[in-house]
């Protein structure tokens, strides 16, 4: 068991309260077991941090540190399943079970997912097989396979898109890939759920602090609500300021994919918002929680629950939840930046 600098360095002379908070912190920044089994689900296409946090995944498969089981999708827009598999077989790993929603929620294809499509000379500048629509499996049949063949209480869901599959998987009823029902699943096989969505501080806009209804929350209220009441997992939330508050270097996008004549993450971070602009780095955040949560990268709240209301803004109440959200230091934001660059541009093993 690891300890973090952080918490070999925190004062022993501590009152009760935070006591109690320093003893469950440092339960939950044990090492986990590697590789962790992590499933992505994703609403790739509406934004391109997706992209780099796949590409993030498959850098932490590559050194060991996870193993990707399936990537589920919540946009609606099959392109979406079709791109995934070129990155994934971009990246060696183009057997990777992929599933989709069918929810009408964000239906276009967007401004990337096209390059599933793209071609030079004839031939598919980014190689899949998972080209049509009837091929790509329903999302929650995916999660339920990924999870009944795990190891119980070992999984963690990285979920940077809406709550539309988690909140359609836990609703799952036993059928022949599990007796279980979706929720006895979860409780048996998941360890975390590691989810970017809401916000948990005011966000600058036009020079005033504002509260802030962040777009995976607003998209599917109900999912979110259901997911946030229900969810038997803890579950850590990063909040729309932590991805904002560390922007991804546009320098790297230009420098550091250039080992290969195309690359998927650079050709759709171009396509989304092109250098020089710094695109803040949402869901790579929990990607790097799900897979280092000992590492220090950043502060966790104390535990309590968060409810997302109708309006869509997620409010936190400390106590007795297994529900805590990220924090970040000036000096964390410096290490996970370089993190997350080096992990995200990091070449496919040969
Ligand atoms: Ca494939
Ligand atoms: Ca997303």
């Amino acid at each position: 068991m690891k300890r973090t600098t952080q918490t070999l360095m925190f004062p022993v002379f501590i009152c009760c309260a935070a006591s109690a908070w320093f003893t469950e912190s440092h339960l939950q920044a044990e090492e986990p077991h590697r590789p962790v089994p992590i499933i992505f689900d994703t609403d790739i296409g509406n934004d391109v941090d997706d992209v780099l946090a796949l590409g993030m995944i498959h850098a932490l498969e590559a050194r060991g540190d996870c193993r990707l089981l399936a990537v589920t999708i919540t946009k609606d827009n099959p392109l979406a399943a079709s791109f995934t598999d070129a990155v994934n077989t971009f990246y060696g790993k183009g057997d990777i079970p992929i599933g989709i929603c069918k929810s009408g929620v964000t239906p276009q294809p967007g401004k990337f997912n096209v390059l599933a499509e793209k071609k030079d000379d004839g031939k598919l500048r980014f190689p899949h097989d998972l080209k049509d629509p009837k091929q790509i499996p329903d999302a929650v049949t995916v999660l339920r396979t990924a999870l009944a063949g795990a190891e119980d209480h070992s999984v963690v869901i990285a979920q940077v898109g809406f709550s539309t599959n988690l909140a359609n998987l836990l609703k799952s009823s036993g059928d022949n890939i599990s007796s279980l029902t979706g929720e006895e699943l979860v409780k048996q096989k998941v360890k975390l759920l590691s989810i970017m969505a809401g916000a948990f501080e005011k966000i600058p806009r036009k020079g005033k602090m504002v509260d802030h209804r962040e777009y995976n929350i607003v998209k599917d209220i109900p999912a979110a609500q259901q997911l946030a009441r229900e969810w038997p997992t803890p579950i850590v939330w990063s909040g729309f300021e932590i991805g904002l508050n560390v922007a991804y270097p546009h320098e790297s996008i230009e420098e550091d994919y250039n080992y290969t004549p195309h690359h998927p993450l650079a050709e759709a971070y171009i396509l989304y918002n092109p250098p020089p602009h710094d695109r803040p780095t949402w869901d790579l955040t929990s990607v790097l929680y799900a897979v280092f949560p000992h590492r220090g990268y950043f502060d966790l709240s104390e535990s309590g629950t968060v409810t997302v209301q109708p309006d869509g803004l997620t409010t936190f109440k400390p106590g007795d939840g297994q529900q805590r959200y990220l924090k970040l230091t000036d000096a964390q934001r410096v290490r996970v930046v370089e993190a997350l660059v080096q992990l995200s541009s990091q070449p496919p093993q040969k």
